[in-house]
């Protein structure tokens, strides 16, 4: 087990413990997917981004490239320009250079992701000022005060993890950080195109979702044994999301300190939402938390859409 987490550590609850005890003792067995990217998770969702069946990435890297003097424009040069999100980014290093913006402010959960890629965006942009905030985005958020125009930007369809509800409160209370933001979104498309995007023919989004239980397992001491549970990934199309979950092969028991879970065969851990829009859904989801869509750009194929939004 990891020194300093656990039930007894001293600096008090791990929200990662109470998260996970919380999630299993549902009904829907349920872990938050911002638990995946620990340094294996991380290595792992990297690979996902180079499949060949995960459009996402590369058809978001296309859009931007081919838009980035408009999206330059919109943003406003010299802006402070804050991102949900570490920064790891090739997108990010070519928002810094067509940007320049005053202050680069990451917030992500992770202090050492964080701090991993500040360094190395302070060695490429030594003019630039950065200021990593350790913070979770899906809650609210205290942020040093702007001193100028401020951007947010949300890449990725990370926000496709939140569920419309929750992206609303997210919009909503996001008006108060930046009167400006660039939100990628993953668009609504053929089920089967989504289906072998989270179906990989080399199983590694399975072994991204397995390494939820093994970091379960490392750093609260919990006994799944991964070799009893299944990745399940398909689309809901009514809910207009990918859903991805664990499976359970059989009957079990599985301890995390001193909680016990019972599973029965063919139960599920649900570990993610992935949610898709139109981008008229996403316009009216937008306008609906204060914020008037001034513009959309998307990729050639019509995967992915970079949405341009101004608080009202
Ligand atoms: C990083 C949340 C956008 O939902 O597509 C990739 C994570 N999960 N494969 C996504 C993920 C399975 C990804 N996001």
């Amino acid at each position: 087990m990891k020194k300093g987490s656990g039930p007894f550590s001293k600096k008090g609850p791990d929200p990662f413990f109470e998260d996970v005890v919380a999630g299993l003792s549902l009904p829907q067995k349920a872990l938050p997917p911002k638990y995946f990217y620990d340094a294996t998770g991380s290595r792992l969702f990297e690979k996902i981004c180079r499949l060949p069946e995960y459009y996402l990435t590369r058809a978001e890297l296309s859009l931007t490239r081919a838009n980035l003097s408009s999206i330059a424009r919109f943003a406003g040069r010299g802006c402070e320009l804050l991102e949900y999100g570490s920064g790891e980014s090739l997108k990010t290093r070519l928002l810094i250079r067509a940007l320049r913006p005053k202050a680069y402010l990451p917030v992500d959960i992770s202090e050492s992701a964080l701090a991993g890629a500040a360094a190395r965006l302070r060695r490429q942009f030594p003019w630039l000022r950065i200021v990593p905030i350790v913070g979770d985005f899906s809650r609210p958020l205290d942020l040093p005060a702007a001193q100028g125009p401020r951007v947010a930007y949300f890449p990725g369809s990370t926000i496709g993890n939140l569920t419309p509800e929750e992206a609303h409160g997210f919009l909503a209370r996001g008006r108060a950080h930046a009167g400006r933001m660039l939100i990628g979104t993953d668009l609504k498309k053929d089920a089967n195109v989504l289906h072998a995007a989270y179906n990989d023919s080399r199983a590694v989004t399975a072994a991204f979702n397995l390494n939820l239980l093994a970091r379960v397992n490392r750093e609260l001491g919990g006994d799944f044994e991964l070799k009893r549970f299944a990745h399940y990934a398909f689309y809901n199309a009514a809910l207009g999301r990918i859903e991805m979950h664990l499976i359970s092969l059989r009957k079990q028991e599985v301890k995390i300190g001193r909680h016990r879970f019972a599973f029965e065969r063919g139960e599920s851990i649900h570990t993610e939402n992935s949610y898709k829009y139109s981008l008229e859904g996403f316009r009216a989801l937008a306008a609906n938390a204060g914020f008037r869509q001034a513009r959309v750009w998307t990729d050639r194929k019509g995967l992915f859409a970079l949405h341009a939004l101004t608080a009202n």
